[in-house]
């Protein structure tokens, strides 16, 4: 195989950011949980699923817009939560950033991010609107949690994105095999207290896996929602839903957004992919909740396919990494460019000019 230079596709992305990364750093980002059969299986679903292209229809004028609770955004996409950007590039979160404001898209930013939430922050309040959100960790300490919603809060984040699928972290082999730890100079940004992912914990472990053990709470349960929605009026996202019976708990409990995700495949191995959740969680939604959805999105006829069982929008995960290893802030823009170009020809050549109107019958199930 030709080695590639300017990649064309976020596949190609991919192959061209190994060669910008640390092995411990390109192990971390790619791989799944166990055999990785749900992080396969995340992208086998799209290939399965065929589309039905309606034919003679006037596609001169493509609108990708669309909102998400209540923000618009310029195309169905968000940046999916992800730890340790500053592993890819000095930037990290905030070229992020700055990608996704300008393209009007919007970023959910880690708890575990290498650059504080109140520097990301600063970065979006440039741009007007510009969707940002902070995914929680609930950690055993509740008053470092507290402190975290009300950072988030004050900073301007619009949700509190709470990611439910880890209680404990997934078996992430690769990183157990490196015993990962975070390079010099490197910290948690938001938790400057919290040191020692730095050096190794224990052979044969990865340090992140004894952090979730040390600091993360694995006894959290429906009824502590309510505590955390005392803490500030953020509206509450749940992220990693995968059952329609949680998703309607969650609308109880008063979520105003689901993400149906099994973290792309990074947490219980065997789990059901995103997109096969999907039909039954916006059946048990009911219209009640916004629905989003993230894991293995990788062309824009996947978000088509997410978008007709009823998303209202989707999260990208690793290739954002990779835009980000291969050229910062403008090689995650080009992700986000090459995936919009992708679902403009899709939304074209399915006959259908505005997102409203994909619906399952574009689909062959
Ligand atoms: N999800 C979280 O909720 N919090 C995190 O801190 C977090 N860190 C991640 C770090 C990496 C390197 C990756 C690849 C994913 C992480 N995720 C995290 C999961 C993503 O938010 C998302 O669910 C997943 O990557 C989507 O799948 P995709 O990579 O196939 O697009």
């Amino acid at each position: 195989m030709t080695a590639i230079s300017s990649p064309i596709n976020l596949f190609e992305y991919e192959q061209l950011a190994k060669t910008h990364l640390s092995q411990m750093a390109f192990d971390y980002y790619i791989s799944g949980a166990g055999d990785e059969i749900t992080l396969q299986e995340n992208r086998a679903v799209f290939e399965r699923i065929k589309l039905r292209p309606r034919m003679l229809v006037d596609v001169s004028q493509i609108n990708l817009t669309t909102s998400v609770l209540g923000q618009p955004l310029q195309l169905p996409l968000l940046i999916a939560p992800m730890a340790f950007q500053c592993l890819a590039h000095t930037e990290g979160e905030l070229a992020t950033a700055m990608a996704a404001a300008s393209a009007g898209t919007g970023m959910v930013l880690s708890t575990l991010s290498t650059k504080s939430l109140e520097e990301v922050a600063e970065v979006g309040s440039k741009f007007s609107p510009s969707l940002q959100w902070f995914q929680l960790y609930i950690h055993k300490d509740r008053g470092l949690t507290r402190a975290l919603v009300e950072r988030a809060y004050a900073a301007g984040y619009k949700a509190l994105c709470l990611t439910v699928d880890a209680p404990v972290l997934g078996q992430r082999e690769r990183d157990r095999r490196n015993e990962f730890v975070l390079p010099p100079g490197l910290h948690l940004a938001n938790l400057t207290t919290i040191s020692g992912l730095n050096i190794p914990h224990a052979p044969g472990e990865s340090g992140l896996f004894t952090y979730f053990a040390q600091q993360l709470n694995p006894a959290l349960t429906w009824d502590d929602l309510e505590w955390l929605q005392s803490l500030s009026p953020l509206p509450l996202v749940l992220k990693g839903i995968l059952r329609g019976d949680d998703a309607a708990r969650a609308v109880e409990y008063g979520a105003k957004a689901i993400v149906v995700s099994n973290h792309g495949g990074r947490q219980l191995d065997g789990a059901i992919a995103s997109l096969d959740a999907l039909p039954e969680i916006v059946a048990a939604v009911n219209g009640k909740a916004e629905v989003l959805l993230d894991g293995g999105i990788r062309r824009g006829t996947d978000i088509i396919k997410a978008l007709a069982i009823g998303a209202q929008a989707v999260l990208i995960g690793r290739p954002v990494l990779w835009g980000l290893a291969v050229g910062g802030q403008a090689g995650v823009s080009h992700v986000i460019s090459l995936l919009q170009k992708e679902l403009n020809v899709a939304m074209a050549l399915i006959g259908c000019s505005q997102l409203q109107d994909i619906d399952t019958s574009f689909l062959h199930l």
